[in-house]
């Protein structure tokens, strides 16, 4: 049996403002930050000793590892950092808040564009600075891999080949990995490790700055999967994702 440790980063600075925020590189709030420490604590508690991280090039899920490795004393760890664990790109409405959104759109329209599995949102223009080709930091990938917009099943075909092609070889070598991601891309593994159908894909929401480990058989097929920490807090965590998008209080 295997185990694996998935976490999305705590609460960003967008995720307090409540804005669409995709591949735009923002910072964990206080309570991000307080979050992932939490959870760095938890994992120490369950006697967890990693030996491998993976991570995206957005600073929300590289910092939130930084802190739970410090916790955990392992910042001696190896980090690997790669884009195709980004956030689903959320194309135009990167910056926009989801409850304005919601009261020019309806809620309807901002539920298909944040959980529909294979409706992107409206997409940016190769001009726009939000191209992450027009990015240095993605000066070396190929323009054309680079999204103007994702739907989850966009970003499902380039988690699951990550997972598959990188981590899963790893995993098969005995390493304990910890990946520290965002919503959607997790989402997108997890319909992968679940199995989980294109409507029921739909009702899954990701807390911030919680453990999610999955114990996995030889054929990585989940034998179990399960937070860490209050699981009360975890439910109502999750609903309170659930109603980002919606207008009015
Ligand atoms: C959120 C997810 O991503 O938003 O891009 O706004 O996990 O990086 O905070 P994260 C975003 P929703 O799809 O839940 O609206």
């Amino acid at each position: 049996m295997y185990k694996i440790v998935l976490m999305r980063h705590g609460e960003s600075q967008w995720n307090l403002e409540n804005r669409f925020t995709g591949w735009v590189d923002v910072d964990l709030t206080e309570k991000g930050r307080k979050e992932a420490a939490l959870a760095g604590q938890l994992l120490k508690k369950q006697g967890f000793v990693f030996d491998l991280c993976y991570t995206s090039v957005l600073k929300r899920a590289i910092r939130t590892l930084c802190i739970a490795l410090d916790e955990l004393d392992q910042l001696y760890l190896p980090v690997i950092k790669d884009w195709r664990l980004n956030e689903r790109h959320y194309g135009a409405l990167q910056g926009l808040n989801k409850k304005e959104t919601a009261e020019k759109f309806g809620n309807e329209q901002v539920m298909i564009w944040r959980r529909s599995y294979d409706v992107p949102p409206p997409a940016l223009s190769k001009e726009s600075p939000m191209w992450p080709a027009n990015q240095s930091r993605y000066r070396l990938e190929d323009p054309e891999l680079m999204p103007l917009t994702e739907c989850l099943k966009d970003t499902v075909k380039r988690v699951v080949p990550y997972w598959e092609n990188e981590i899963v070889p790893k995993i098969r070598e005995g390493k304990q990995i910890l990946i520290t991601a965002h919503g959607n891309s997790l989402r997108a593994l997890i319909k992968h490790l679940d199995n989980i159908s294109d409507a029921d894909i739909v009702g899954l929401n990701i807390p911030t700055g919680t453990p999610l480990v999955y114990e996995l058989d030889e054929n990585m097929k989940p034998i179990k999967s399960y937070y860490l920490g209050d699981q009360e807090a975890i439910k109502n965590a999750m609903a309170a994702v659930a109603a980002q998008g919606k207008a009015g209080k």
